[in-house]
């Protein structure tokens, strides 16, 4: 297919710097936007510095694009003003931008902390699907549940295509036991993002964003439906995290939900 313009908010975050160097081999040109300032690589187009409070901005940015990857918003616990600003009206900032310039297709990054106290899957448990009740774990959670909803209502009322991805943990390498289940490659990443792109009539899709790992919690069927053939699978990391960290323990709170320690931390966090 013909190179796609993206705009790719959130580009100088952690998910942002990786989409950006995987997503070009696809053939999508992007272009980048973050509240901080990113110094474009040789060959990458000026990023746009702007925070998604900021409605002209967002208008010109979306201005002629043919879809957004909208990663852009806070990624952990904060307080609930923080991400209200950021994540809720931020996002629909950003759906309104898309609305009035004519995109009509979103990418959302929303997160398995939107569904985070679902229980883990023990021994014969079916996958966790898709379609499983909302069960935030934070206020960050929440947010990412509201953006899901968001992309359900520009769909019905504007005929805005979204695929909202709960993304697992999408790192270089897993680092904990729970993201034996949940990690997402950053070559997966890519491979989904250029998926949720391209797909035909997704209207508002939801999909886990995983890699195939042998210890999966949730089922990847609404995103391999899109196209989705994930490479990667974090058991070649598992020998070496069970020595140092032991087995999930059904004692250990933090191994009792999806959403691991957001699910017990403090309500609020200390940053
Ligand atoms: P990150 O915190 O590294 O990057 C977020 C970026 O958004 C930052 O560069 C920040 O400057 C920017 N940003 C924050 N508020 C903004 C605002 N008001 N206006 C403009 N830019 C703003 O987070 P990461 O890990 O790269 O995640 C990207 C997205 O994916 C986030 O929405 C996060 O919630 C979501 N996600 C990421 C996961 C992961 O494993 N990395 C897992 C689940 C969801
Ligand atoms: C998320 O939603 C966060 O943005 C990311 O930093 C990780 O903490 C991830 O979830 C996770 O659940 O591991």
């Amino acid at each position: 297919p013909a190179p796609r313009t993206v705009l790719l908010t959130g580009a100088a975050g952690g998910l942002g710097t990786l989409m950006r160097g995987l997503l070009p081999a696809y053939g999508h040109e992007l272009r980048l936007l973050d509240m901080v300032a990113i110094e474009s690589a040789e060959g990458e187009p000026a990023a746009i510095k702007a925070d998604l409070s900021d409605k002209e901005a967002l208008r010109e940015a979306v201005r002629g694009v043919d879809a957004i990857i909208h990663l852009a918003g806070i990624s952990l616990e904060s307080t609930f003003d923080k991400i209200l600003k950021a994540n809720i009206e931020g996002t629909y900032n950003l759906y309104e931008a898309a609305r009035e310039e004519g995109v009509r297709r979103i990418v959302f990054a929303s997160s398995n902390h939107a569904v985070g106290f679902t229980p883990r899957p023990r021994g014969d448990d079916p996958l966790i699907p898709i379609d499983t009740p909302r069960r935030p774990d934070t206020f960050y959670g929440l947010s990412k549940s509201f953006g899901e909803d968001l992309a359900q209502f520009y769909w019905d009322k504007h005929g805005m295509e979204t695929v909202s991805v709960r993304i697992g943990s999408c790192f270089m390498e897993p680092t904990s036991l729970r993201m034996l289940s949940v990690w997402m490659s950053p070559g997966d990443g890519a491979r989904l993002f250029h998926a949720a792109l391209t797909a035909p009539d997704v209207g508002h899709t939801v999909v886990y964003g995983s890699s195939a790992n042998t210890r999966l919690w949730w089922d990847l069927s609404s995103a391999r439906a899109l196209g989705y053939d994930p490479q990667d699978d974090s058991e070649q990391y598992a020998e070496k995290l069970i020595a140092e960290q032991g087995e999930l323990s059904d004692d250990n709170p933090d191994h009792a939900h999806l959403g691991g320690h957001f699910c017990t931390n403090p309500p609020i966090w200390p940053y």
